[in-house]
């Protein structure tokens, strides 16, 4: 049984990270999407927020299933018996910021990073931007799964406040 970890913030989830599960379902036997944290960035949902959202808008697929991971990706990845990492990458920026968690994954215990290219329909679609769209009043709900933009927008405007 093939188990690769799709890791990230997920702050929130969107459609561009559901279409790197989808396909990685095509090439394991089961995806994990990892609600990680990112030292360099501050989130906007907490992890109950962005774990919520995730299984909803995975429930759809099978072969995926969504975990907290609770500290170094790594070590959760052979707690779970994960052979791999799943990413997608949208551009040249995805790649620079990508390639050395990559190389330091694989120094700290071997395992390898599968990148997917983004499909184009997708391709333009960051959690970042999601926010940032919605605080200004814009449209996301073509961006995002059903459930999500309204929970972003309750929880910017509590941000706000
Ligand atoms: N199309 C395709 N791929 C996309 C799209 C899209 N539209 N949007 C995002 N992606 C990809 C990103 O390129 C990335 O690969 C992945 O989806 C997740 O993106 P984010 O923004 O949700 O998550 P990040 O980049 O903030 O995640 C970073 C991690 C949380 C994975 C990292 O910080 C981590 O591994 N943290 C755990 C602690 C750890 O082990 N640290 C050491 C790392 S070497």
């Amino acid at each position: 049984m093939t188990i690769a970890v799709c890791p990230g913030s997920f702050d929130p989830i969107t459609l561009g990270h559901l279409d790197v599960v989808r396909r990685g379902t095509r090439l394991f036997d089961e995806v994990v999407v990892g609600v990680a944290r990112n030292a360099s960035k501050s989130a906007l949902l907490s992890v109950e927020d962005r774990v919520g959202l995730a299984r909803s808008a995975v429930a759809e697929i099978p072969g995926a299933r969504v975990e907290v991971v609770p500290g170094l990706l790594v070590d959760f990845c052979q707690e779970i018996g994960a052979t791999a990492l799943l990413k997608g990458l949208r551009g040249g920026a995805d790649y620079d910021a990508e390639l050395p968690m990559a190389l330091m994954n694989r120094h700290l215990t071997g395992i390898e990073t599968v990148f997917v290219p983004a499909d184009r329909a997708v391709a333009h679609i960051a959690s970042s931007l999601v926010k940032d769209v919605a605080r200004h009043g814009g449209r996301v709900e073509d961006l995002v799964p059903p459930g999500v933009a309204e929970l972003v927008r309750a929880r910017l405007r509590a941000h706000d406040e």
